[in-house]
């Protein structure tokens, strides 16, 4: 595609499409030579435009009542799930992942904007007899202002929609800087809820870098809460600013996720849970199986069969429809992932089957889906977050010692266990260290109408997602009346 030919998406501030500060190419993983786009990238002052734009429409849209907030919510999900195959594929081609994972994520995305109209119907309150006699007191929710979102580049439209959507049900101005790495998507959302008739303001999008627009969101005093998805490093910054403001905060981060395989499980649901888990979506999931902790008995059969899986996953354009694994999103990660395969030889651990590098009869960056067996629970790859397809077999003699393996990780969003063994799988339930629990499932993909979130070094602040999204996107006022 010719670069010069395409117009360049632009930011939107105040209601208005405007241009950033410079003009960066949005290229398809997949075949590099491919432009998939051009998109404004803003600036610090951008963003405090769209800052200064969403706090004045803040009172406004505040007072708009559960009716307008639900039909902007319910024709922005319409308009969504009508465009559910150009809007997947114009995912996959940002982002790399395949055809049916993207038009799956697109769907997501609607059906979450679709939840949180019904939200902005369904609301909750208390009406409360005082200890003092004759006072009543009134307990209600309340938008929190304006809030700044920071997501990440592994879902570049579904992250969005379920920080934005409850954002604007429960009253709140939005600015959002999606990924640097997929404006795409973002910018298609954007544009859908401004033509829904979301009012000036109340919705921004600033595209750009995390040191420009992200800076700005985090320290500028207009911006009372941040919601971010993304690395463990960068939470942990956004985290530190936002205490020292006193915003309120609330970060979606790494994970190393343990699934744990039973001697009693059976062997094909934990091999489809273990390739599920770990390799789709090219692995680039924070909730990725990325430790498969096995029972002895069952070690030897399960390596064999996940190992013969692995090498027949289809690696290629995520466009075709045979295709099972996309490429890796950037020259970056793709170096980060074959650095950890050299990490795991040389600690030691056997590699079963990938790790390479693939040539396709295009520019991209292929990767063989990567197993390995004969690691132990200290070695790097399997402390540290590869966020690639790249998995770990730890070999253990029993449930218990799974378990603590299980647990032994700074992190704690989801884990899982393969079992037909009903003991086992609620003692599990009730002791994994982690904030989802999957059972016979891969620790993977997940429901948009009930909490997301996790534990330990994972996550900070209130749940994502269903109705429990309502702590992070409101504040409680109590009021005490004397009649
Ligand atoms: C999923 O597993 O369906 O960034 C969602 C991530 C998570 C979302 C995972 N916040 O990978």
């Amino acid at each position: 595609m010719n670069t010069a030919s395409q117009a360049e998406h632009r930011n939107l501030i105040g209601g208005e499409w405007t241009a950033g500060i410079d003009i960066a190419e949005n290229r398809n993983p997949a075949n590099t030579d491919e432009v998939v786009g051009l998109y404004a990238r803003g600036s610090k002052a951008q963003a405090a435009e769209a800052i200064a734009a969403a706090r004045h429409s803040f009172p406004g849209w505040a007072a708009s009542g559960p009716q307008a907030r639900h039909d902007l919510l319910k024709t922005v999900s319409d308009r969504i799930l009508e465009r559910r195959k150009e809007l997947g594929e114009l995912l996959a081609r940002e982002e790399g992942k395949t055809i049916a994972e993207s038009i799956g994520e697109v769907t997501r995305a609607g059906q979450i904007f679709d939840f949180f109209a019904g939200e902005c119907l369904r609301q909750t309150g208390d009406i409360l007899d005082s200890v003092r006699p004759g006072v009543e007191v009134f307990i209600q929710r309340e938008p929190v202002g304006v809030i700044g979102i920071i997501t990440p580049w592994n879902f570049p439209i579904a992250i969005p929609a379920w920080k934005v959507a409850p954002a604007l049900a429960y009253g709140n101005c939005v600015v959002l800087k999606p990924a640097d790495l997929v404006p795409g998507s973002a910018w298609a959302l954007a544009e859908i809820i401004k033509d829904a008739g979301a009012p000036a303001g109340v919705f921004n999008l600033v595209m750009g870098r995390g040191s420009e627009v992200g800076d700005e969101l985090v320290n500028n005093p207009g911006i009372d809460a941040i919601s971010f998805t993304g690395s463990v490093q960068t939470g942990a910054r956004i985290g530190a600013a936002c205490m020292q403001h006193g915003k309120k905060v609330q970060l979606e981060m790494g994970g190393k996720n343990p699934l744990v395989v039973l001697d009693d499980a059976d062997l094909g649901t934990a091999v489809e849970c273990a390739v599920n888990g770990a390799f789709y979506s090219t692995g680039q999931r924070c909730t990725a199986s990325s430790r498969l902790i096995v029972e002895m008995g069952i070690h030897g059969r399960f390596v064999d069969a996940l190992g013969e899986r692995t090498k027949s996953l289809v690696v290629g354009d995520p466009l075709d429809s045979e295709t099972q694994i996309g490429p890796v999103v950037d020259q970056r990660q793709l170096d980060s992932n074959l650095e950890y395969v050299q990490v795991g030889k040389d600690e030691g651990a056997e590699l079963v089957c990938g790790g390479d590098r693939l040539e396709r009869n295009r520019p991209g960056y292929f990767m063989q889906p990567a197993l390995f067996a004969g690691t132990s629970n200290t070695m790097r790859i399997n402390r540290e977050e590869i966020f690639g397809p790249v998995a770990t077999v730890i070999e253990v003699g029993d449930y218990d010692e799974a378990l603590s393996v299980a647990n032994d990780t700074e992190f704690g969003l989801s884990a899982g266990i393969c079992t037909t063994d009903l003991g086992r799988a609620t003692h599990f339930r009730r002791n994994a260290q982690a904030g989802m629990v999957m059972v016979n499932l891969p620790t993977a993909g997940v429901d948009y109408h009930v909490p997301f979130g996790g534990r330990k070094g994972s996550s900070y602040g209130p749940r994502e997602q269903g109705s429990y999204a309502r702590e992070f996107f409101t504040t409680v006022k109590t009021t005490y009346v004397k009649g």
